[in-house]
């Protein structure tokens, strides 16, 4: 064979090898995290009600000592993502599952519960418009979305008690105490809004401010709001 034909079969075949490789690269980058679609089939006028929760380690890889959120599927499974397709001009019935504990706030104004449909949240139950965070467990994360004003702060487990350390918890609910906090908020227009917590809830790294605290999937995400 000559020596040119050699180099073009060589030529071809990293070629290829770069094209396959930034191929699942680019794949890897797009579905991950995942989309939980909440959109689809959705009828004018209809709720759409989302379970999440928050747990003080994921547990799993890449980030088994990450502190994170996790999305319950409209299948019933649950999904390491904070990304969700939501349908415009919609009430969305938000459940929250907290699973971790809870310290002093740093900024006090995060334990208002801000932008919900009344106002308030109900925290295992009960009707609540502002945490004191100085009390009792304090508070462990907040979801908020600042785009549209929104925040609600989740109250803390006791420190003390043996929490939840690998994600999901739903199926160990009942050995594992967790706060349930319940609310409503109606998406806007079509858009992409991003949301966070708040807290400075990522131990071990500086100021309690990177890691989990600035990747999507664990402390942040965005609600996808599209017209159906
Ligand atoms: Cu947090």
């Amino acid at each position: 064979m000559a020596r040119s034909t050699r180099m073009l079969i060589v030529a071809a075949i990293v070629l290829t090898a770069a094209g396959l490789a930034t191929f699942v690269g680019m794949a890897f980058l797009r579905s991950n995290p995942p989309t939980i679609d909440f959109a689809a089939n959705h009828k004018a006028g209809q709720a759409v009600d989302i379970r999440l929760q928050t747990v003080g380690s994921y547990g799993h890889y890449p980030h088994p000592t990450w502190v994170t959120y996790m999305t319950q599927a409209p299948d019933g499974k649950w999904v390491h993502t904070t990304l969700w397709d939501l349908p415009a001009h919609t009430r969305i019935n938000v459940t929250i599952d907290q699973y971790d504990s809870g310290s002093p706030l740093r900024n006090q104004q995060i334990g208002q519960v801000e932008g919900t449909i009344g106002g308030y949240m109900t925290l295992n139950g009960k009707k609540v418009k502002v945490l004191d965070s100085y009390a009792g467990n304090g508070v462990g994360h907040t979801f908020s979305v600042p785009t549209l004003g929104i925040n609600v702060p989740l109250y803390g487990n006791s420190s003390s008690a043996t929490l939840c350390a690998v994600a999901p918890c739903s199926a160990t609910s009942s050995k594992y105490p967790h706060n349930t906090i319940k609310f409503s908020f109606m998406t806007p227009g079509v858009g992409q809004y991003p949301w966070q917590c708040f807290v400075p809830c990522a131990a071990g790294f500086l100021y309690g401010n990177s890691g989990p605290m600035q990747t999507i999937g664990y402390m942040d995400g965005f609600l996808k709001v599209v017209n159906t």
